[in-house]
């Protein structure tokens, strides 16, 4: 995929500061430190422009970025950059402002045109199953990425992917895209489903 333009668009932090909906959205959740901001780095080619931290909770407020490809069905949208969950250490009360953010955005939220849901390759919560369970619920069928996949061994791979499938209960035929943001592995399978989303 060609990128011919990505930019950082608005920080919202209230539902009021979403944008008029003029555009297709692709929402990227999951749990604090999964690897969603270093994803749309990986995805877009570039080192900077979501920040990344070692530290969980880095991204707090929902974050657009506008991208421009080569492909005619995907030629502008936005990338959306979400803050995550599950992470105790952020205090409550900011917890509290922005997990009716993540909701609102998710559940009402009329250009989503598709969701991206993130799972650490070695690390499968429950909250990340009640997360999938919660998508679908209000009708997302999110494509499931299994990020840091670098950090498998290949003497472990099989048998991690497979336990991924275990924990969030779903079938083994069922997509799970391995990826890497170090070695840019996965990247063309997850712009080939944005693709497809675009289509239909
Ligand atoms: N080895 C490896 N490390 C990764 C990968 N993706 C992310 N990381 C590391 O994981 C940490 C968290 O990455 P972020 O992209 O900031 O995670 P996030 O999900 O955006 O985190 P929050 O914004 O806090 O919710 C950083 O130290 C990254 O360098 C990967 O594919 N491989
Ligand atoms: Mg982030």
């Amino acid at each position: 995929m060609k990128i011919v333009s990505a930019e950082f668009i608005r920080s919202c932090l209230t539902p009021e500061q979403f944008p008029p909906g003029d555009l297709a959205e692709i929402a990227v959740v999951g749990r604090s430190n999964v690897g969603k901001s270093s994803l749309i780095n990986s995805l877009l080619h570039r080192r900077d422009l979501a920040k990344v931290s070692r530290t969980p909770g880095k991204t707090r407020a929902v974050n657009l970025f506008q991208v421009s490809t080569s492909d005619p069905d995907l030629s502008m949208f936005y990338l959306v950059d979400l803050p995550g969950y599950g992470f105790a250490k952020v205090s409550r009360d900011t917890r509290a402002q922005w997990a009716p953010l993540l909701e609102a955005y998710l559940a009402d939220r009329g250009p989503l045109l598709g969701v991206v849901l993130l799972v650490e390759s070695r690390v499968v919560t429950d909250q990340d199953r009640q997360t999938l369970a919660w998508l679908r619920s209000i009708g997302h069928n999110p494509l499931i990425v299994a990020t840091k996949a670098d950090k498998l061994k290949p003497s472990e791979r099989v048998r991690g992917l497979r336990n991924i499938h275990l924990h969030l209960g779903i079938s083994e035929g069922e997509l799970l895209i391995p990826y890497s943001s170090v070695t840019a592995e996965g990247r063309d399978r997850v712009w080939g489903i944005f693709k497809d989303w675009a289509k239909t």
